[in-house]
């Protein structure tokens, strides 16, 4: 799973467009090019002597020529930053090797060959944490997309699959446990107190799959029986003294291993599922065949250190890696191009798992959350890219919201359309029809319309256009029925200045505001750029309910009363439409005040709507918590950046961070004895009660509500709560609140959460995260302390990402508008491209929105980018990013 960033906006830049690329520039790779490779990789054999400082790797691949490709007596092995010591063709030395570039080419005369290549590398010297590497004094992997290229040459491509059998060798001391892909098949000691293991897979696989872990590690095992009997063997192993904190990933695991057998009837295929938790790496979790590495933040979690919000990241990554043993190991990618197939497809059956773990209705909030906050920007800004992108420099650049998020919601639609049998039958005949080979995002389509009988033709527009769509809505009685106009309009995107109309299927009800009758629900599809649809009326006064559980990745346009907005926002029957009005209520008003459009009486009027309708929700009787809270969550400043900045209008992050802010003071006067009451029920709820978790989530949004509107009275609040926090959900919570708050209960609880988590890297990880997103006003200088301080180091992309993720996605830090906090990134960036490429790159995208953001502002980010793309030696990666940006 990877850790999606958002970025930003386009409009062509004629003269960096037209500029000739200078030869140091990296290649640009198209979709379009794709050919299969000339030769076949039957069986991979490697033999590593491990070492942290030096390991050896020999590894013999068995080759043969390729019948469906152009012959060719040349073999290219990819590599990167390596040597070859000896390489051997058929066991002899051989006489005709080169190297161009990082690749390493043999030439062979026969049919089929074996290829040896002996190569050194030093795991401790990689930071890059990419191929082999030293974490902690273990050794692992990471391969997915091109990392293999740095262990040995190899074709490092998806669509070259090859079955591996691997003997690793090492100190038994110091690696007493040594682990790979697939089945061990032996194992014994060596001379001077050396060990050894052979392992062997028997799914044959792509390099990109490939993993070995050697460490000193525990397990926490079980045992999982598949709906054949198969008996797998399970281990989540860790440091020792992670132990106690593996229950939930266990669980979580055996969840995922039923939830897939009966919802998409997928069966685990090997007799042993490892997964290694290691704390230096750059994403998520990785997928590798039998053997999972997973980041240490999605396997850890107990009360007292994990949140509820942490409880369920474990499970769903946990589930997502999981799924993947079909949807991405079983069938696997054709080239990178088609990643969405693979990712997206997994992220829709891990969010469908998680619906049904953790309640549909809040879940897909969730997730839409998510997709505004990281996929809209990225589709309205210079970085915007198809799911199925055609060029990159850098696959790495590509691991987006797009692909994964966006890529989720575009099969969700064909599960929509077809409905949850049909689309099953779909998914089974893909797997069937697929099964062991590398598929592209063309054979998925085609086979949900042979499986679930839908006809896709049009649709496929999905995979070949970003942006996102906008739908406009008007509507006027007709007879006894509503008569709604859709109006669809693609934006145009870099290199894509003009779009067909999408296939965009909406769930619609129509209800009375009068009555409060609730309507009929239907699904309609809009096809063309604009159609009329009458729909049955159930009432005198009309309320059209409209993209209910958000059917479709889009923004949907239309001009409600705000009369209509309160009564969707208190009754609409379908949770998202109900979250959905609210937001639009709290963004229409938001974005005019912050834009200077409203009258006092204009903004008296705005905040008494949206009081009544929150007033409706904190009152609801028949509303769960868990609800409630989505309910009360006011828009993020993200989230309103984009709605200001539609069309010629640029988006200001101070004024909206203002007027968010007062407006949350206004409801904290004027609902202050209904939250008042509605915290004394929640705060008495104990850990364990059903209802705790909807409780903890209210209590903190309550404590964020009064820090705005009587600061004294949520600092003794949010101090009581965390003195009193028996788990880890309200603790940070309430720090949370303190840390934007004057007060010496934030320095004197900030230092006694230190002080008890200081030897958990993932809770000191919470700890600079929580001053780095505070709305302290001296955020910035906080953040540079921190940057001093012991525990903080470049090398470790969790505690990175701590500190300065959360600061780029601190509105009021970040948007200073001396530009400073634009400077502090780029010098980020700057600092961390020679140590972590992909990590830094993933900074880029905050600067990449300066063409949506006003002119001041815009000057100021675009001077950063240019002053980083001036740099000496940029990476792939970071110049990939930053030459889209500025020219987006
Ligand atoms: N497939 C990996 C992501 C690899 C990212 C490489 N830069 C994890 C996942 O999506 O499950
Ligand atoms: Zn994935």
């Amino acid at each position: 799973m990877d850790i999606a960033t958002t970025p930003t906006n386009p409009e062509g830049n004629p003269e960096l467009a037209d500029a000739a690329p200078s030869p140091a520039e990296p290649p640009v790779i198209l979709r379009k090019d794709y050919t299969p490779f000339p030769w076949r990789v039957p069986q991979t054999k490697l033999a590593f002597g491990l070492g942290v400082e030096t390991t050896k790797v020999v590894a013999t691949l068995n080759v043969e020529r390729n019948p469906d490709a152009e012959a060719t007596q040349e073999l290219r092995l990819n590599g990167d930053s390596l040597k070859a010591d000896a390489v051997l063709i058929d066991g002899e030395p051989a006489a005709d090797w080169t190297m161009d570039g990082p690749d390493l080419v043999v030439t062979l005369p026969g049919k089929s060959h074996e290829v040896t290549i002996e190569t050194t590398i030093d795991p401790s010297a990689n930071t890059t944490l990419m191929g082999l590497y030293a974490s902690n004094g273990m050794l692992c992997t990471q391969c997915e997309a091109e990392g293999f290229r740095r262990i040995t040459f190899f074709p490092d491509r998806p669509d070259v699959l090859s079955t591996y059998t691997v003997r690793m060798e090492g100190p038994k001391d110091q690696f007493p446990i040594l682990l790979c892909n697939g089945n061990n098949t032996a194992s014994g000691d060596g001379e001077n107190g050396t060990h050894w293991a052979e392992w062997h897979d028997p799914w044959p696989k792509p390099s990109y799959l490939f993993a070995l872990v050697a460490g000193d590690l525990v397990a926490n095992s079980g045992t999982f029986t598949t709906m054949n009997g198969r008996v797998v063997e399970l281990n989540v192993w860790v440091r020792a003294e992670d132990l106690p904190r593996t229950d939930h990933a266990v669980e979580s695991l055996k969840k995922s291993m039923k939830w897939d057998e009966e919802t998409f009837g997928r069966e685990y295929d090997l007799d042993l599922y490892n997964i290694v938790a290691v704390s230096d790496f750059n994403m998520g979790a990785m997928e590798n065949k039998g053997l999972n590495v997973f980041n240490t933040k999605y396997v850890l979690a107990d009360t007292d250190t994990a949140t509820d919000a942490d409880f369920d990241a474990v499970e769903g990554v946990i589930a997502h890696e999981y799924f993947h043993n079909w949807s991405g190991n079983r069938i696997t990618c054709r080239d990178w191009f088609q990643l969405s197939l693979k990712e997206g497809f997994t992220v829709l059956r891990d969010q469908l798992f998680s619906q049904d773990m953790q309640g549909e209705a809040v879940k897909r909030i969730e997730d839409v959350r998510i997709l505004r906050a990281a996929q809209f920007p990225e589709d309205a800004g210079p970085l915007a890219h198809p799911i199925r992108p055609d060029s990159y420099r850098e696959i790495s650049n590509f691991y987006t919201a797009t692909v994964y998020n966006k890529g989720a919601e575009v099969i969700r639609m064909m599960r929509t359309m077809a409905g949850e049998e049909k689309f099953r039958a779909g998914t089974d005949l893909y797997f069937d029809r697929h099964d062991g080979e590398a598929a592209t995002c063309e054979d998925f389509i085609t086979a949900i319309e042979d499986g679930a009988g839908l006809e896709l033709a049009q649709f496929r527009r999905w995979y070949r256009q970003a942006g996102t769509p906008r739908v406009e809505v008007s509507q006027e009685l007709a007879g006894d029925g509503l008569a709604v106009t859709l109006k669809q309009t693609v934006p145009p995107t870099p290199g894509q200045d003009v779009k067909g109309a999408m296939p965009i299927p909406l769930r619609v009800a129509v209800h009375c505001r009068e009555t409060g009758a609730i309507g009929a629900e239907q699904l309609i599809v809009l096809t063309g750029d604009e159609e009329r649809f009458t729909l049955p009326l159930s009432g005198p006064v009309p309320v059209l309910s409209i993209n209910r559980g958000f059917t479709a990745p889009v923004v949907i346009e239309r001009d409600l009363e705000r009369d209509d907005l309160v009564f969707l926002a208190a009754s609409d029957d379908d949770p998202f439409a109900r979250y959905e009005a609210m937001q639009e209520l709290v963004v229409k008003h938001l974005v005019a005040a912050a834009s200077g459009d409203l009258d006092e009486a204009g903004r008296a009027a705005g905040k008494t709507a949206i009081g009544d309708a929150m007033r409706a929700i904190v009152t609801d009787g028949d509303l769960d918590d868990s609800m409630r809270g989505e309910l009360m969550t006011l828009p993020s400043e993200t989230y309103l950046f984009e709605a200001m900045a539609t069309g010629n209008r640029k988006a200001d992050p101070g004024a909206i961070h203002n007027e968010r802010e007062q407006l949350k003071a206004a409801i904290g006067f004027t609902l202050k004895r209904e939250l008042e009451s509605l915290y004394a029920r929640v705060v008495d709820v104990s850990f364990d009660d059903p209802a705790g978790r909807g409780a903890r989530k209210v209590k903190s949004i309550i404590a964020g509500i009064f820090a705005a509107s009587d600061p004294e009275r949520a600092a003794i609040m949010a101090a009581r709560q965390f003195d009193e926090a028996d788990n880890m959900t309200d603790r940070q919570g309430a720090l949370m609140v303190l840390c934007g708050l004057e007060t010496p209960a934030r320095a004197e609880r900030l230092a006694a959460f230190y002080d008890r988590y200081q030897s958990n890297a993932l809770v000191v990880d919470k700890w600079f995260t929580l001053q780095a997103l505070s709305l302290h006003g001296d955020v910035q200088e906080h953040v540079k302390a921190l940057a001093e301080h012991p525990d903080f180091t470049m090398s470790n992309p969790n505690r990175v990402r701590s500190l300065y993720m959360a600061f780029a996605g601190n509105p009021q830090g970040f948007h200073a508008v001396d530009g400073s906090g634009y400077k502090l990134i780029a010098d980020v960036i700057l600092a961390l491209d020679p140590i972590n490429p992909q990590t830094a790159a993933r900074f880029v995208p905050a600067l990449g929105r300066w063409r949506r953001i006003e002119s001041v502002r815009a000057g100021l980010m675009k001077a950063e980018l240019e002053r980083i793309s001036r740099a000496e030696g940029l990476s792939r990666d970071t110049f990939e990013q930053v030459t889209r940006s500025l020219e987006g």
